[in-house]
């Protein structure tokens, strides 16, 4: 299909890319019909423009009848796969209309606050860069900008629906297990991750941990040159080029160059973050940028929010909102980032995942776990007698149990280890919510 004009369009779901999806294809003289089973109540306002037929609040138009299917991420292939002649989801759709190399970036945890690196170094760099994709803006924005770069966050979700998508620079952070309850096993969620990879060629680039088994293995996957960023010890063996982390600074090899770059002036936490800065710089240098200068944008660049971020203290105890540790792997890590006694909020909706490990993490640190939502029983059997448990049912509970727990010097960490739509609309709905019932706490205290 060269051209959108008098094609017939179904577009599976009115989120936020799907709206994007329609307007797109309707501005381009597609036929368009966007569907979605909630409600139109439910929707609220679509502000689609008037040639789009919007079927909304029944079950999803069988895909038979389209020339094209634009799922959006949400919508699991079992919904299409099989009826649809042609899928291509909104990152596919944004790839064939961007004349400007792309840089995408997927993996399990890291990825937005990569891509927004990705974005500001570029900009520090003098190149014209914007992100969009899974961090929130969809895809589609970018078409029509005046651009040098994009910078694409891909979910795993989105991988599934692209076909000739061929990034320059794909980068992979990490895999753990996540979104099982969507993709059925570990294997083909790293499939569906591995497709980043795809239509890669030897002059694109792969930018991968080497310090991530599971990553590491893709690199068989891909026809492009690879790049590896390590948390520690330098590779016994350069390869194409390569970054690891020495004594405060980022050590980059890029061919025959060799290149320093303190992180003095970072204000993100962790090593995890460090990992998001050296792939961030090997993806800007593999586009040409003067890896010194891009990192001009470390100083300035903040933690987004709900990201380990201390949102308030109080009575000497710490309260941290990482509502965005969606999935064990991301509560791990912001368990071991604490280095106090742990008063620990988890539970939401269960992914389908193994919760043993993390427990294993916990059972130092933790002096209560208070668990809430739908995988709270999951939850508690797999700390067992490891850590001491409650169950608070609400977020609000939660943290009134916790300020009741917390004793001088403990942090109180919300990590939950799960998706959050079995009470929130999402994880930023779920992090506000916790600042708002712990602002609550002092208002109570205030008024007594
Ligand atoms: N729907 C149906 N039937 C279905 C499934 C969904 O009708 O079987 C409808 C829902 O009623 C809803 C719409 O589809 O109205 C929702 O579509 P969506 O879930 O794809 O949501 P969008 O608003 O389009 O947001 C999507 C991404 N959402 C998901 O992947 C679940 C956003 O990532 C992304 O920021 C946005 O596109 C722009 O690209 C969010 C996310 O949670 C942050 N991502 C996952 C993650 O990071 O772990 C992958």
């Amino acid at each position: 299909m060269e051209t959108l004009a008098n094609q017939r369009v179904l577009v599976l779901g009115l989120g936020v890319s799907g709206r994007s999806a329609a307007a797109f294809c309707s501005e381009r003289g597609a036929r368009v019909t966007a569907a979605d089973e909630r409600s139109a109540d439910a929707l609220g306002p679509l502000d689609l423009p008037a040639s789009v037929a919007t079927v909304v609040g029944v079950e999803l138009p069988d895909p038979a009848s389209f020339d094209l299917v634009v799922p959006s991420p949400g919508v699991p292939p079992s919904r299409y796969a099989g009826r649809a002649r042609r899928v291509w989801g909104d990152v596919e759709l944004a790839a064939r209309n961007l004349a400007v190399p792309i840089v995408a970036v997927t993996g399990t945890n890291g990825k937005s606050t990569t891509v927004l690196l990705i974005e500001a170094m570029l900009r520090a760099a003098g190149l014209r860069a914007e992100a969009a994709g899974n961090v929130g803006r969809p895809a589609l924005e970018l078409v029509g900008r005046p651009l040098d770069v994009a910078v694409l966050e891909v979910s795993s979700f989105q991988l599934e629906a692209v076909d000739a998508f061929r990034p320059r620079v794909a980068v992979v952070l990490n895999l753990a297990p996540d979104h099982l309850d969507r993709h059925g096993d570990l294997a083909a969620y790293r499939d569906a991750k591995a497709r980043i990879f795809a239509n890669q060629e030897p002059d694109d680039v792969a930018v991968l941990n080497g310090a991530d088994p599971a990553v590491d293995t893709l690199a068989s996957r891909t026809r492009a040159r690879v790049l590896r960023f390590h948390r520690d010890a330098p590779p016994a063996e350069p390869g194409a080029g390569c970054a690891w982390f020495d004594s405060g600074a980022i050590c980059l090899r890029l061919g025959d160059e060799l290149s320093r770059v303190p992180l003095d002036g970072l204000s993100l936490p962790g090593l995890h973050n460090v990992e998001n800065v050296m792939a961030a710089l090997l993806a800007v240098s593999a586009l040409g940028a003067d890896p010194a200068r891009a990192a001009r944008a470390l100083p300035d660049f903040e933690a987004l929010p709900h990201r380990a971020e201390a949102i308030a203290s109080r009575e000497g105890v710490d309260w941290i909102d990482d509502s965005k540790a969606t999935n064990p792997h991301a509560a791990g890590r912001a368990l071991e980032g604490c280095d106090r006694p742990v008063v620990w909020i988890a539970g939401g909706r269960d992914k389908g995942l193994d919760y043993d490990s993390l427990a294993e993490v916990a059972c130092d640190r933790v002096r209560e776990a208070i668990l809430i939502g739908e995988a709270a029983p999951k939850l508690a059997q797999a700390l067992d007698r490891r850590v001491p448990c409650s169950d608070a049912g609400s977020l609000a509970e939660a943290v009134a149990r916790a300020a009741h727990v917390a004793r001088d010097g403990d942090v109180v960490l919300l990590a939950p280890a799960c998706a959050s739509q079995d009470q929130f609309e999402n994880f930023e709905d779920r992090g506000r919510a916790f600042r708002e019932a712990v602002a609550q706490l002092d208002a109570e205290e205030a008024s007594q």
